[in-house]
Order: structure tokens, then sequence, then C-alpha cells
């Protein structure tokens, strides 16, 4: 060893390479070429901001709708692929966006899996998710969870289209090689009717539940509570925003929360809803929760890094993982947004500057 080339001289380079070439065969490889790129001092990301005009979503999502059924598709959506992630069906480097219709008389079969799912209601009123047999009603901006391997079918009994946004941890579960999918066993479309609607929110959703260990505690006490419906969290941001002033980088803000342990509402995504007063404009912020946001209400405009987003009613929005935020209200503007703040809480990742 004493006898080799200097380290770094044009001759031990030279060798190097000759090195590469010989190991690379092996699938051997010297980290020392690709730590700065693996270890970077803050975040990159492929994921660029984007934004869906939803009307533009809409006419191709309802010509979809001519063409292939609900049940022939077993889900009739379109996908929201982050323009810097092609290919794989992913919003964010974590998360899966899209858009699925459901036509009057129609039903999405009977299916679980170990993705955890977010639906939060853009159009239509009175179609439903039944999640392990009990139907959520669905209205206007109501969100709807069904968290991993929980039963789940779709059906529209009103006389509209009835749409909504999907959020799913598809990229996430792909990560772990940990997908599993499985039908009724039986072959049937929908489950059979486990509790009238509403029971869950009467029994878990205020501030009570049923005795552990009885026939009463129906649902998973870990993760009991499954639809938030937009009259309660809207109200809830109404009082918030007549009682004082907004936070300076987040409007007023609110996370829906797992009462079972306040924490986040699945394992993987985090939900929330902010409104930003008319002619408010927040402070730039970054996190690491890449987020999918929804324009509930109102109109404004978003600032990502140097790009500027005309933001109006409807339209979804893409923000990546450290990049600067800020947002201005036109009007009083109402946002819903979701992201995987609450897998990187887990694992010590998360973070946040606020400027
Ligand atoms: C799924 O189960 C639904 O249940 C929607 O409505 C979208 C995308 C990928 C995998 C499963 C649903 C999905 C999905």
């Amino acid at each position: 060893m004493t006898d080799g080339p200097a380290p770094g001289s044009n001759e031990a380079r030279t060798l190097l390479q000759a090195l590469y070439k010989e190991m690379e065969p092996q699938h051997l490889f010297p980290l020392w070429e690709v730590l700065a790129a693996l270890v970077t001092p803050t975040p990159t990301s492929a994921v660029q901001p984007h934004l869906w005009h939803y009307e533009d979503a809409r006419a191709h999502l309802l010509r979809a709708g001519d063409l292939i059924s609900a049940e022939q598709a077993e889900r009739r959506v379109l996908i929201l692929e982050n323009p810097g992630l092609p290919g794989t069906s992913s919003v964010t480097s974590s998360l899966y966006a899209g858009l699925q219709l459901i036509l009057p008389g129609e039903v999405a079969p009977c299916h679980r899996h170990t993705q955890c799912a977010l639906r939060f209601v853009m159009e239509g009123d009175g179609a439903f998710t039944a999640v392990d047999g009990e139907k959520a009603v669905m209205r206007p901006f109501d969100l709807i969870l069904t968290p991993n391997w929980q039963w789940h079918d779709h059906g529209n009994d009103s006389g509209r289209p009835m749409i909504w946004l999907d959020g799913l941890d598809i990229p996430t579960v792909r990560f772990y090689a940990a997908s599993f999918a499985e039908r009724l066993p039986d072959g049937a479309m929908a489950h059979p009717e486990t509790a009238p609607p509403g029971d869950t929110a009467a029994r878990y959703g205020r501030n009570l539940r049923p005795f552990g260990g009885t026939a009463a505690a129906r649902r998973p006490g870990r993760l009991p509570l499954f639809h938030y419906p937009y009259a309660e969290w809207r109200e809830s941001l109404a009082v918030m925003a007549r009682a004082g002033d907004p936070d300076a980088h987040l409007g007023h803000a609110l996370e829906f929360i797992n009462p079972a342990d306040g924490g986040d509402v699945m394992p993987t995504i985090a939900a929330h809803v902010r409104l930003l007063p008319r002619g408010f404009a927040t402070r730039a912020r970054r996190s690491t929760d890449a987020t999918v946001f929804v324009v509930v209400e109102g109109s404004g405009t978003a600032r990502i890094g140097g790009r500027q987003l005309a933001l109006a009613p409807r339209d979804i929005f893409v923000v990546p993982s450290w990049a600067a935020l800020e947002l201005e209200a036109a009007t009083e503007l109402v946002l819903f947004g979701y992201s995987d703040a609450a897998a990187q809480r887990k694992l010590g990742l998360w973070r946040e500057t606020r400027e």
C-alpha cells in the first residue's frame, strides 16, 4: 500500500476509475462519488408546483363518464400526476391525488387495501361512501376517511353526478412494498349495512366513546371517526376568524384530528383547513411536507418559490417540500390541504421555517 500513488493524484484518479469499472458488474459503487447528492443540507425534490383548474379536469372526467361505468372501471378516476414525477401516478413523492366521478345509480364495488384514503367532496349532494358498512352521506367539502384495511364502497342514489378528490398514500405504500388489496369474498358489490348513517358520529364524535369490549364499541378504537362534515369544520373556522387575528404564516388554521389520540387523521396523512380574511397575505413558510390544496371558497394567489398561481374555487394545487409558500387572499379564502406530515412526524423528519 505504501508504494501506491498519492491520494488525489492523477494516477490515483485513473486507478479509481478502473476500480469502479471492475466493481460495477458486482453491483458495488463508491459512496464518496454520490454522498453530497444523497445527503443534502436542505430538501431537494423533483416535485413541481402545479395547479389543476377544476373546470378543465371536470370536463374530461364527465367525458370519461360517458365512456366507462364506475363498475367497469372499479374506480372512475382521473389521476392528478405531478409534472415532475411522470409515469408515477404521484402528486408528491409520497402521495397520490385523483378526481373520482360517480353518476346517479352507479356503484363502485366494495374493496379494502393497505393504502389509506381520504375523500374531499368537490360537487354533488347525497351520494355515499360506506366504510365497513356504514354510509357517510356526502355533501360539498365534507372530508371522509377510509383508513387502511377498512372496507369501502361508493354509491350514488342522488339525481346528480358526484365528484370528489381522492387523496391516498399510494407512493408511500409502494415505497415500503406493502400493498395488499382484496374484494369482498362473495363478490358482492356493496358491504352489508352494519349501522345507520351517522351512527359513528353519535357514538364517537362528541367526546364520547362506547365502553371498550362491549358490542356497542363497533368501530376500531384507535381510529373510529371517518366523516368530518363541511358544516362543522366551516363553523369552527368562522368562530375562530371572529375571535382573533390570523396567524402571520397560516391564517386561521385548524388540523383535523383523530379523537382517539389527538393525532393526525390517519397514520400517513394529515389534513387541515385554513381561512385567510379578505386582503390578508401570509408571510413565507416552508415545511418538509409537500401539500395538496383545494380552494374551497374565494380567490387569491399562491406564490411558491418563483411561481405565482391564480386561485379560484375548486382549483387544486400542490406545493413541494421546502418550497416557500406565500398566500394572498383577494376575497376571503378558504383552503383544504393534505400532506404526509402524519408520517413525517412519527419518523422525526418533519420541520418548518417561518420567515
Ligand atoms: C381506491 O380504492 C379508491 O376506493 C380511489 O375510491 C382511488 C386509487 C388507487 C388505489 C385505490 C376508492 C384509488 C383507490
